[in-house]
């Protein structure tokens, strides 16, 4: 009985488990540690203290009756209540763990001559629907890492019949897409290889959960100010600040 005791007792202090009845009414077993260390986040704003540009208007050449007389650049989308950036992606770098891909495909919707969103990010592996409803000539033009000819991953004309086109995300890295057509249309999107990433909201706000406590760079990057980088240490069951203020050079 006391052997029995002891291998007990040394049991249950090295594998301590919740047991769950799963939806296949089979028992699934997940170790408490790593439910209870990935419980620290990560929140905060990127912003202009001070002056911030303004939404930049872009005159159309082509297609008027669809794209209209001029668009707006989403390259710097700044809330006026906050001076918050929209469109930044913000990376935890690493971090240890793993991608859920492929759950559900990201779309890139070309409507009225823009790519919406602009800027997103998804797992790695993700399918992504290229949808063209303009009723118009697109051509998408997908480049890996960087605008540079020798870094296409794809150039389909999408012509008004081809409703979507599909493609898998099947590298870690930042896709560029650009319209052929329309010179003013482009989009970013960030495939990550691990869970604790976020894109900025309408008032450069964001937040990432579920992080084990440690100590971490987080990065913000923008298609045209570049990154920023700052140190920042998750305690478990806390979220930690972490703003960028975007100042002049
Ligand atoms: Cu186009």
């Amino acid at each position: 009985m006391t052997k029995y005791r002891t291998v007990l007792t040394s049991a249950a202090l090295t594998l301590v488990v919740l047991i769950a009845w799963s939806t296949n009414g089979q028992i699934a077993a997940t170790p408490v540690r790593s439910i209870l260390s990935n419980d620290g986040s990560i929140s905060g704003a990127v912003r202009f203290p001070d002056d911030y540009p303004e939404r930049e208007k872009i005159t159309t050449t082509k297609d008027q009756a669809v794209c209209g007389a001029f668009q707006y650049s989403e390259s710097f989308v700044v809330s006026e209540e906050n001076h918050g950036l929209k469109n930044v992606v913000v990376t935890v770098e690493g971090a240890e763990g793993k991608v859920k891909a492929g759950q559900a495909a990201a779309i890139l919707d070309q409507n009225k001559c823009q790519y919406t969103p602009h800027v997103q990010a998804v797992p790695v592996g993700t399918k992504l629907e290229i949808l063209n409803n303009d009723g118009l000539l697109h051509n998408v033009h997908a480049y890996f890492d960087g605008l540079d000819p020798k870094n296409t991953v794809f150039n389909k004309a999408q012509p008004k019949f081809l409703k979507k086109i599909t493609q898998t995300l099947d590298k870690a890295g930042m896709y560029f897409f650009k319209c052929d057509v329309h010179d003013h249309m482009s989009a970013y999107i960030a495939v990550m290889d691990h869970p604790y990433y976020a894109v900025t909201d309408e008032t450069g706000r964001f937040a990432i959960s579920n992080l084990p406590a440690g100590t971490y760079k987080v990065k913000a990057w923008h298609e045209v100010l570049g990154s920023l980088e700052k140190t920042v240490i998750v305690e478990s069951g806390k979220a930690a600040d972490a703003n960028f203020d975007i100042l002049p050079n």
